[in-house]
């Protein structure tokens, strides 16, 4: 890696669980486990997030992450206080197969706004954190450097709840990071699935994050990734991989032409880079500033993002609706019987969604 080592101190071990979860931390400990003891309003956890203070933007955080009903309500208002005071940023989505080096370009791009003294906000969407329990943030080992950095903030994806739910979080996180002055945010979410929909309804601009050699299948040319990207970064060009790293950008340009006209007027790039070297990192910035400045000016940032709060507001709705429906007495017991019958074909999908609807009217 080009990154020099750092000359600061490595944080100290911190045993609040609040600091454990934001590898960002490096206030010392005694303050924050003063703040974990003593319970703290909503009112407090607002004015200390709209000061920047991290250990308390964890806290809120971790509040909204929570399952618990009660503090549902103490997340709603932290959202709705912090709502006015968010919005003015860069929300950038990056995606592609794993491997791809979406972590360490992000750690290369947070390397770069960092020295510019900027402060930036790394979040993740991984649903299939819900099934192992894991994080593709999980493991701080991949953004040491960024971790020690107080101009950011890193924070793994909520490893609970659907993809819907976990969307939801994410995009209710983003506004609280925006309100404490985190106006660049790096959404990373893994090349599979519904997840880069998910993530491309909550961002400004969508990075794609390819290898060259890897299959076209694979990196999403087939899957319509690269249909919803704004930018295709081929990563890895350097070493011996600089010229396939080069002919797959010069590939990747030929088929962008072929995707209908975006209506932002924006044409979709593709560039090389390395994250390794730091080749062409500062060119993809560019890019995403010159991209940001295109769709200000024309007023498509403005619509797009009120497009994204109704999307937000249905997806919290369906959300909501699917919780209650199945925290309701009766259902799951209902549900698991009724799974049996329909697999086993005794009784048509169709009609066992109607009964345990009906049976939800009934109990609700
Ligand atoms: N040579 C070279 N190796 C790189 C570069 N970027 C990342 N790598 C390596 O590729 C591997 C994967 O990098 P990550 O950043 O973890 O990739 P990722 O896309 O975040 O991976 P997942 O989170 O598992 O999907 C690591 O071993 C990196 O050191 C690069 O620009 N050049
Ligand atoms: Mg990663």
């Amino acid at each position: 890696m080009f990154f020099k080592t750092s000359k600061k101190p490595k944080p100290a071990p911190a045993t609040d669980s609040a600091m454990h979860e934001v590898p960002g931390c490096v206030i010392p400990e005694a303050p924050a486990r003063r703040i974990r003891r003593q319970p703290i309003s909503p009112k407090e956890l607002v004015h200390g997030i709209l000061h920047g203070d991290r250990i308390v933007l964890a806290r809120a955080i971790t509040l909204i992450e929570s399952a618990r009903h009660d503090d549902r309500a103490l997340a709603e208002e932290i959202i709705e206080a912090c709502l006015p005071h968010a919005g003015d940023s860069i929300r950038v989505g990056i995606t592609g197969v794993p491997g791809a080096g979406k972590s360490s370009l992000i750690e290369a791009l947070g390397h770069m706004l960092t020295e510019r003294r900027q402060k930036l906000a790394v979040l993740a969407v991984d649903p299939s954190s819900t099934l192992s329990g894991g994080s593709i943030l999980g493991d701080k080992t991949r953004m040491t450097e960024l971790s020690r950095s107080d101009l950011a903030f890193i924070r793994p994806s909520p490893s609970r709840g659907t993809l819907g739910g976990v969307a939801q979080r994410t995009r209710e996180v983003m506004i609280l990071c925006e309100a404490a002055g985190f106006r660049n945010v790096l959404i990373e979410t893994v090349g599979v699935g519904q997840s880069e929909t998910a993530v491309r309804n909550m961002v400004d601009f969508f990075l794609l994050v390819a290898i060259s050699g890897a299959g076209d299948e694979l990196q999403g040319i087939k899957r319509g990734v690269m249909e919803i990207a704004d930018l295709v970064a081929v990563n890895k060009a350097d070493g011996d991989n600089l010229q396939p790293a080069e002919f797959a950008r010069s590939q990747i340009t030929n088929a962008l032409h072929f995707f209908p006209a975006s209506p932002s007027g924006w044409i979709p790039k593709a560039q090389t880079c390395s994250a390794s070297t730091g080749a062409g990192v500062a060119e993809l910035w560019e890019t995403i500033l010159e991209h940001s400045k295109h769709t200000r000016a024309n007023g498509w940032r403005d619509f797009v993002r009120r497009e994204q709060m109704r999307t937000a507001m249905r997806s919290a709705i369906e959300e909501e609706l699917r919780n209650r429906f199945e925290s309701t007495p009766g259902i799951p017991e209902r549900m698991k019987e009724l799974d049996h019958s329909v697999v086993t074909g005794k009784i048509t999908p169709f009609a066992a969604a109607r009964e345990l609807l009906n049976l939800y009217s009934l109990k609700k």
